[in-house]
C-alpha cells in the first residue's frame, strides 16, 4: 500500500501535492512550520520538525512511509540530509523533486559568494539601497553592514523589529511577478539585489526586474546535498512511486 511522505514549502511540492491529490494514494504534505500560515495544501498536512535523523526515522516507520519525496528548498540542506539518511537508515526510498538552479544571463550583473556571510561581506561600502529577498532569519546577519537602506521582504510582519537603523519591510508571499518586483524595485529605489540561488519561477521575478532595471545582484550560491536520486519533473516523481 503505497503512502507517500511529501517534504513541502515549495511550488514544486504544492504542485506534486495537487497532482497526488484524489489518486487514492496515501500521501502526507509536511512543512517545518517557519511561517504563520503555511499554504493549505490538498492532503493530509503536518507542520513541524520531525526531531532530526532519528524522529525522521522513527516518522517513517510509524506512519507506514513507503515513499519520501523531498521537495524542499534548495537552500533546506538540513532537512535533506536528515532525510535522506534517515531513509537510508530505514530502507525507504527517497528521490528529490529539484529544480535547476538559476543561471545569468545576457544583461546580468551578478557576484556569485558561497553563503550568507559572503553576501554580508561583498555589502561593504558606501550606502546602498539593497533588496534583501531572504526570509527573515538571515536579516540578522546584515546589521554587521548598518550604513545601507534595506527593503526587507518577508512572509510574516516581524515580532520584533528587525536591527538595521534603516530598513522598510515589505510583507509579501511569493510567487511573485514580474510587474510587481519591478514596481517593489522602482519604488524602493532599489540599487542592488540579495537573494540566494533557489531556481524555479515563483522567485526568479526579481532577477528579470533587476536585468532590465540595470540593477546588479549579490547572488548566494547553493549548499551542499546529499548525493540522493534527483527528478525534475512531477510525471517522473509519479511514475517513480507507480501511482
Ligand atoms: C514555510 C509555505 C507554494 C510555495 C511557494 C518557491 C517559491 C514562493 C519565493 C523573494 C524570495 C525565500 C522564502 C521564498 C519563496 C515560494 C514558495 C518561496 C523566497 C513559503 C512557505 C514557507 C516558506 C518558508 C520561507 C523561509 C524563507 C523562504 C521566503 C507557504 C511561503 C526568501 C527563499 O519568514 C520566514 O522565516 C521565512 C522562511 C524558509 C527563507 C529563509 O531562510 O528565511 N521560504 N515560504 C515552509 C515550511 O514551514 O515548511 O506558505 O507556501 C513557500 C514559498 N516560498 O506552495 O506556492 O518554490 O521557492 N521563500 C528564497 O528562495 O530565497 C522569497 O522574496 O524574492
Ligand atoms: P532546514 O534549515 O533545512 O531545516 C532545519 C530543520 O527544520 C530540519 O532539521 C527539520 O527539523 C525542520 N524542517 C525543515 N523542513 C521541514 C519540512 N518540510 N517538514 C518538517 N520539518 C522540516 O530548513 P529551512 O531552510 O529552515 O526550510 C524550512 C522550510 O521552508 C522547508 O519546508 C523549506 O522547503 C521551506 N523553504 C525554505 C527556503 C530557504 O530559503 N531555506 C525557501 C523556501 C522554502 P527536525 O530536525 O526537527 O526534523
Amino acid at each position: 500500500m503505497t503512502k507517500l511522505l511529501i517534504l513541502g514549502g515549495t511550488t514544486e511540492a504544492s504542485l506534486l501535492a495537487r497532482a497526488v491529490a484524489g489518486q487514492g494514494v496515501g500521501a502526507v504534505f509536511s512543512y517545518a512550520g517557519r511561517v504563520d500560515a503555511p499554504k493549505a495544501q490538498p492532503i493530509t498536512t503536518r507542520v513541524g520538525g520531525f526531531g532530526g535523523v532519528d524522529g525522521f526515522a522513527n516518522y517513517i516507520r510509524q506512519h507506514n512511509i513507503t515513499h519520501v519525496v523531498d521537495a524542499t528548498h534548495p537552500f533546506a540542506a538540513q532537512m535533506s540530509w536528515n532525510a535522506f539518511l534517515a531513509s537510508e537508515s530505514v530502507g525507504v526510498p527517497l528521490v528529490a523533486l529539484t529544480r535547476p538552479a538559476w543561471v545569468a544571463q545576457k544583461g546580468d550583473d551578478w557576484e556569485h559568494v558561497a553563503d550568507i556571510d559572503g553576501a554580508v561581506t561583498a555589502l561593504n561600502g558606501s550606502a546602498r539601497r539593497v533588496l534583501l529577498a531572504l526570509g527573515k532569519q538571515n536579516v540578522p546577519a546584515f546589521s554587521a553592514q548598518p550604513q545601507h537602506h534595506y527593503v526587507l521582504r518577508l512572509v510574516d510582519e516581524p515580532k520584533v523589529a528587525p536591527d538595521l537603523p534603516h530598513h522598510t519591510v515589505v510583507v509579501s508571499r511569493g510567487p511573485f511577478d514580474l510587474a510587481g518586483d519591478q514596481a517593489l524595485m522602482r519604488k524602493h529605489r532599489v540599487d542592488l539585489v540579495v537573494c540566494k540561488n533557489s531556481g524555479g519561477v515563483g522567485a526568479e521575478a526579481k532577477l528579470v526586474a533587476a536585468r532590465e532595471l540595470r540593477v546588479p545582484v549579490v547572488m548566494i550560491n547553493r549548499p551542499k546535498v546529499p548525493p540522493r536520486r534527483e527528478m525534475a519533473t512531477i510525471k517522473a516523481v509519479l511514475d517513480w512511486a507507480a501511482i
